[in-house]
């Protein structure tokens, strides 16, 4: 549990909690340092690692990159049980509770459980849920899952609440990386207001005013990846930081 009061900790001291997403395919090892570096000089709380796909990426050699170059939490965000590694901190256990593909509600998880014991990783349960956002992602199209409709948030509230109910630890709400559309600030409040344990949403959140528009909305933690994968961006990172912590002294 060490990681996840830190977690509830961070969101009741700054208002919010911003997790920055990498991957391993897509940031390159010999730059991993340098990010995590400013990432950590920005404001941010900590990181999620892990990709849909592993094709180039080694997930072990990125994680000792980002555990020798900041102090940040890093959780593992697996797209497959290969995706486990004893040099993480904490996992999120995901259970795609959007959608019926048994494998992803508890196949998966029998596999990982024996290697997560193993490795002593604090398995952080997740009630997983992806969202349509326009397009179908990759998370979508690899799970063989059908995301919970936009303009439905009264479904995302119950899907949510009967995950808190199962005894999640907290609800992800995902419109996938690199969405054309986020997930709808009406679905996070219904949902925010519906659980009490923390909401995560990510998927698309490309500019700090929309960050900070799905923290007034509910949501507790804000997950950004794909628009840091652009050097020219990681300037913003601390614009991010800020919009995200809602009791940071700067508004924007
Ligand atoms: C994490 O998948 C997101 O939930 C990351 O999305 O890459 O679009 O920021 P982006």
């Amino acid at each position: 549990m060490k990681i996840y009061n830190h977690i509830n900790q961070i969101i009741s001291q700054k208002g919010a909690a911003y997790f920055i997403l990498i991957d391993p395919d897509k940031l390159p090892i010999e730059k991993t340092g340098t990010f995590v570096s400013h990432c950590e000089k920005s404001g941010v709380d900590g990181f999620l690692i892990g990709g849909s796909l592993m094709i180039n990426g080694d997930l072990d050699k990125s994680i000792k990159a980002v555990k020798d170059n900041c102090k940040l939490p890093v959780i593992i965000f697996p797209g497959s049980v290969n995706q486990l590694s004893p040099n993480a901190d904490a996992l999120l256990y995901l259970s795609l509770i959007s959608g019926r593909n048994a494998e992803h509600l508890i196949g998966k998880h029998v596999q990982a459980a024996p290697i997560i014991k193993k490795y002593n990783l604090e398995p952080i349960s997740t009630g997983y849920m992806l969202i349509e956002s326009g397009q179908t992602t990759t998370a979508e199209y690899v799970s063989v899952s059908k995301p919970i409709p936009r303009k439905k948030p009264e479904i995302a509230a119950a899907t949510a609440l009967a995950g808190q109910y199962l005894g999640m630890k907290l609800i992800y709400l995902e419109s996938g990386s690199g969405a054309e559309n986020s997930v709808p600030e009406e679905m996070i409040k219904l949902v925010s207001e519906q659980i009490n344990i923390p909401l995560i949403v990510g998927g698309g959140i490309r500019t700090p005013e929309i960050a900070r528009s799905k923290v007034h909305a509910g949501a507790n933690i804000i997950v950004t990846g794909n628009f840091f994968e652009n050097e020219n961006n990681w300037s913003l990172i601390s614009d991010f930081a800020s919009a995200i912590h809602k009791y940071s002294s700067i508004n924007i």
